[in-house]
C-alpha cells in the first residue's frame, strides 16, 4: 500500500462503566502482579479493555492487585499464552474462540460464517445460559473463562484488489486463524488460505508470503496492516469472539475476595471492551482508508453471494459442533 502519514485523531469514545466497590483492605491480603498478554495493540478495544481491568483492580485493593500489560504478542500468541496460563508462565490473556477449539468444540459455533447477524444477536448470545455454559466447559482445563468480548466482524484486506463477489477471492493466498472451519470457509470459497498465528501476519503481509487476511477493521488499523495493504473489503463474513481468561490454578489459589472482585472486574470489562469495539468499529475503517488503502463496502445482494457459496460450510461442520447447539444459538441470536 501506499504510506501516508494518517491522522493521528484518536476516536471518540465514552467513558468506561464507573468503578463502584468496596475497596478490599486487610493485612491478611497479598499482592499480586498479573501479566496480562493480549495480541492486538495498546489502543486496541482490547487493549484499552485490560487497562481498565487493571484499573479496576488496583483501585479495588489499594494497588494490592495490579495488571502489567503485554500487548502485540510480545509473550506469544493465543495458543502459547493459553499454554502459559496452563503452566503458570503467565496469569492472563484474551483470545479469539477460533483457536480455544481444541479445548471447547462448541466454540465452533462461532466459526460457522454469516451466524451473527449484527452486535445484538451477540450480546443476546453472550448474555445467555448457552454463553454460560460454553465459558464454563473451560473449568478443569487449566484455565477458565471469565467474560466474552467482541473481536468482531470480520473483512478482508489484500493486495490483489477489491472483493466484491465469490469470484473475487478464487485462488487468493490468505492467512487464516488456527481453526479447521476457517480454512473450509476460504477453500470453500476457492481461495488458499494458510493456517498462521496472529503475531506473524504483519510480516507474511509484508514480505508478500500471504496476500490477504481477514479480521474486524478495528484490528486492521491498530495492528498497521493499512501499511502492507491495498484493499479492505467489508465482507462481514463472521463475526468472532474474544474470552477473558484467568489460569485456573492461579485463580483457584486466591483470597476468595479477591476471586469475587476479578470476576465483577471481568464483566465490568466485558460491557467496557464491547463498547469501546463498537465505537471504533467505523472509525477504524475510516482511518484505514486515509491512510491510503481503498475501501469498499458490501451491500446485501454482494453479501447474499457470499452466504450462498460458503452454506455447505455448514453441511461439513454441523456434525462436529452439534446440530442442537447450532439450532440453539441461532434461536438465541434471533431473540426467540
Ligand atoms: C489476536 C487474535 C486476533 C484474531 C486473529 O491475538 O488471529 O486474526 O482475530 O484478534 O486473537
Amino acid at each position: 500500500g501506499e504510506e501516508t502519514a494518517q491522522d493521528s485523531g484518536e476516536p471518540e469514545l465514552s467513558p468506561p462503566p464507573e468503578i463502584d466497590c468496596e475497596v478490599l483492605d486487610g493485612d491478611d491480603l497479598a499482592e499480586h502482579t498479573i501479566k496480562f498478554g493480549i495480541g492486538l495493540a495498546e489502543d486496541s478495544p482490547q487493549g484499552r479493555a485490560v487497562q481498565y481491568f487493571g484499573d479496576y483492580l488496583s483501585e479495588c485493593t489499594d494497588g494490592r492487585l495490579t495488571v502489567d500489560l503485554f500487548p502485540d504478542s510480545q509473550v506469544g500468541d493465543d495458543l502459547e499464552m493459553m499454554s502459559g496460563l496452563r503452566s503458570g508462565t503467565l496469569e492472563m490473556t484474551y483470545p479469539s474462540t477460533s483457536p480455544a477449539v481444541s479445548f471447547v468444540p462448541e466454540l465452533g459455533v462461532f466459526d460457522l460464517p454469516f451466524l451473527v447477524p449484527d452486535t445484538d444477536a451477540a450480546d443476546r448470545i453472550f448474555d445467555s445460559e448457552v454463553g454460560d455454559e460454553m465459558l464454563a466447559e473451560f473449568e478443569g482445563s487449566g484455565m477458565l473463562a471469565l467474560a466474552w468480548g467482541e473481536n468482531g466482524f470480520r473483512q478482508v484486506t489484500n493486495n490483489d484488489g477489491p472483493i466484491e463477489s465469490p469470484e473475487d477471492v478464487q485462488g487468493l493466498d490468505v492467512r487464516v486463524m488456527e481453526n479447521e472451519i476457517q480454512v473450509t470457509i476460504w477453500e470453500q470459497l476457492g481461495a488458499n488460505p494458510t493456517t498462521m498465528a496472529f503475531g506473524e501476519v504483519f510480516s507474511a503481509l509484508e514480505q508478500g508470503v500471504v496476500s490477504g487476511q481477514e479480521n474486524p477493521w478495528v484490528t486492521n488499523y491498530t495492528s498497521n496492516f493499512w501499511e502492507v495493504q491495498d484493499y479492505g473489503s467489508e465482507t462481514r463474513h463472521v463475526y468472532t469472539p474474544f474470552l477473558f481468561m484467568i489460569g485456573e490454578e492461579f485463580y483457584n489459589g486466591l483470597d476468595p475476595a479477591y476471586q469475587d472482585l476479578i470476576q465483577e472486574a471481568s464483566d465490568a470489562t466485558s460491557e467496557y471492551q464491547r463498547q469501546v469495539a463498537r465505537e471504533m468499529d467505523s472509525w477504524a475503517r475510516d482511518q484505514f482508508e486515509a491512510s491510503g488503502a481503498e475501501v469498499n463496502v458490501l451491500d446485501e445482494d454482494q453479501l447474499d453471494a457470499f452466504r450462498e457459496a460458503t452454506a455447505p460450510v455448514y453441511d461439513r461442520w454441523a456434525p462436529q459442533i452439534g446440530e442442537e447447539l447450532i439450532d440453539e444459538v441461532r434461536s438465541v441470536a434471533e431473540g426467540e
